[in-house]
């Protein structure tokens, strides 16, 4: 039996614990992640020949990871082996969580997108449009309702599916202004052995951008920092002066934040607005 490994992750209420609880087969075990007082739920199902092991990682708002729940979640992202992610977001708050979606979608794993709790925004009268997210995310998404119990047991034929296919290639740029600048990082990660894969380096390097501490502790005992340190230091400051932002930080997260917003346009129908007049 083929062992498939999925890291569940999203913001808080997202709905992941309701989605796990209502998974066809599921055998459901509760423990702590090694070290730390946090709760780790794990999902085991059984389908077609493979065995498929969930971790419900604790609920993220950003790999910035502020609270030491938000770091137990980005160090099992960062450290552990896994063989895909699925990402639960909430429908109703969709350019908001997508936000999330895009700095999960930069570490160039294979990903599932669930957008959970359409019953609410069809409720409303809007229609999540899944084929157009799919069009222009580049990944597979399924539509939930864990409260209805419709869609659920798509994710696990999704997950099947997925970890069979070759990885979908990366369809989330940025600005070429700073794509220009991941290239020159990249560059000088790929003589470190640590970061020979395309991908990898390229997920470093935009986390470097985005003044990720944890991958700076990394690079710093590297041969290769002298170097880095002195580059990142300059990029930092063309692109803080040409975007005026004061963090490159900032910048990524102005770019996201509209990316997430024009998808949202794209692929959220929401129902006709009513005019309303100003006193
Ligand atoms: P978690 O923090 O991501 O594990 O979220 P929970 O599973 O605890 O869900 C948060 C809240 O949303 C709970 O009150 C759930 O009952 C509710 N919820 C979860 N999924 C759905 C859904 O698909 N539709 C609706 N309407 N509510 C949901
Ligand atoms: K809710």
């Amino acid at each position: 039996m083929k062992t498939i490994k999925v890291a569940l992750a999203g913001q808080p209420n997202v709905g992941k614990s309701s989605i796990i609880n209502s998974m066809t087969g599921a055998r459901l075990h509760v423990g702590n992640f090694s070290g730390v007082t946090v709760e780790k739920k794990e999902v085991f199902i059984e389908k077609e020949g493979y065995e498929i092991e969930i971790v419900d990682l604790p609920g993220i708002y950003s790999l910035n990871a502020y609270t030491p729940e938000e770091h137990v979640a980005k160090k099992f992202l960062f450290e552990e082996d896994y063989d895909l992610i699925v990402n639960v977001v909430d429908a109703n708050t969709l350019s908001r969580n997508l936000i999330f979606t895009m700095q999960l979608m930069d570490m160039q794993k294979k990903m599932i997108l669930v957008v959970n709790m359409i019953d609410e925004v069809e409720k409303q009268g809007g229609k999540v449009d899944k084929e157009k997210l799919e069009e222009l995310l580049g990944i597979p998404v399924i539509l939930t309702s864990a409260k209805e119990q419709r869609g659920v047991d798509q994710i696990i034929d999704q997950v099947i599916a997925t970890y069979e296919e070759p990885k979908p290639k990366n369809k989330l740029y940025y600005d070429e202004r700073i794509e220009e600048q991941i290239e020159k990082i990249v560059k000088i990660l790929h003589k470190s052995p640590h970061f020979k894969d395309a991908d990898y380096a390229r997920f470093i390097a935009i986390r470097l951008l985005d003044r990720d501490e944890d991958i700076y502790k990394i690079i710093h005992d590297l041969p290769i920092f002298i170097e880095l340190h002195e580059l990142l230091g300059k990029i930092y400051r063309e692109l803080e002066l040409e975007f005026d932002e004061e963090s490159t930080s900032d910048i990524l997260s102005d770019e996201r934040y509209a990316l997430s917003k024009a998808l949202v346009m794209e692929a959220l129908k929401s129902p006709p607005k009513k005019v309303t007049l100003t006193d």
